[in-house]
């Protein structure tokens, strides 16, 4: 995959940038299939998001999974693909190395997960999410939202979040005036957003479509682990 000098220029700008059509509906379909197939066979490391208290919680018998690649070969040669990791490669002008794969699969009446810089968790940098649209997504069932710009706010406070509409506890505080914008996504769209872009997504409205994403994180060759400040990593907030 080839970005344009546009593409890039409004990543470094703006925090992220969209990618529309990489995948065809074929490819789509069978990821689709590969991830539905895999949760059914019931739950895996590092499963996210189930609230056993609320039998009615769609997270229950659809929480995230992280890290597939650990024991997964198709997650693997997925988050392997060429297209990404070229797509990394010109945002960062590095090589781009796997730091984690996650599935959401969203589904209908799901909570989204509440705004937050993925260096509030993941402290290496660069850090670049690559958020593969699984499914057509939109403000109904909870598309990805980002406050375009904030990738050079540097990192923010965290904060507790809602958990009535968000299955992670924590957010980022807002910078004032923040705007936050949602990017629609036909299913095969990819999303690349730097490690500091405040990102996020509200719960799923719809009652009949899920709102499913294929996510990796890529490091790069020369990444450096950073010690985050006081207050900006969600890990903070336990130590309240
Ligand atoms: O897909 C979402 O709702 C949020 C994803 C996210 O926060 C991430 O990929 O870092």
């Amino acid at each position: 995959m080839q970005l344009t000098p546009q593409q890039i220029a409004q990543y470094r700008e703006q925090g992220y940038v969209t990618a529309k059509g990489v995948y065809t509906a074929q490819e789509v379909a069978k990821l689709r299939e590969h991830f539905m197939a895999v949760r059914a066979t019931g739950s895996k490391p590092g499963d996210y998001g189930a609230e056993p208290d609320k039998p009615n919680d769609p997270l229950n018998k659809f929480p995230r999974m992280i890290n597939m690649h650990d024991w997964d070969e198709e997650t693997k040669t997925a988050a392997g693909d060429a297209r990404l990791l070229a797509g990394v490669a010109q945002l960062t002008n590095d090589v781009a190395v796997l730091n984690q794969t996650m599935l959401y699969f969203k589904p209908p009446l799901a909570r989204g997960q509440a705004l937050h810089q993925d260096q509030q968790y993941i402290t290496i940098d660069p850090l670049v999410g690559v958020w593969v649209a699984l499914d057509d997504s939109d403000s109904a069932n909870g598309q990805m939202v980002v406050v375009p710009g904030s990738n050079k706010l540097g990192l923010l406070p965290v904060e507790a979040a809602d958990l009535s509409t968000s299955f992670t506890g924590g957010q980022s505080r807002l910078p004032s005036g923040a705007k936050i914008v949602g990017v629609d996504m036909k299913a095969g769209d990819v999303l690349f957003f730097d490690g500091k872009t405040i990102h996020g997504s509200y719960p799923n409205t719809t009652t009949d479509r899920f709102r499913r994403s294929f996510i990796c994180h890529y490091i790069t060759k020369g990444a450096k682990k950073f010690e985050p400040a006081k207050g900006t990593h969600m890990s903070h907030l336990h130590a309240k």
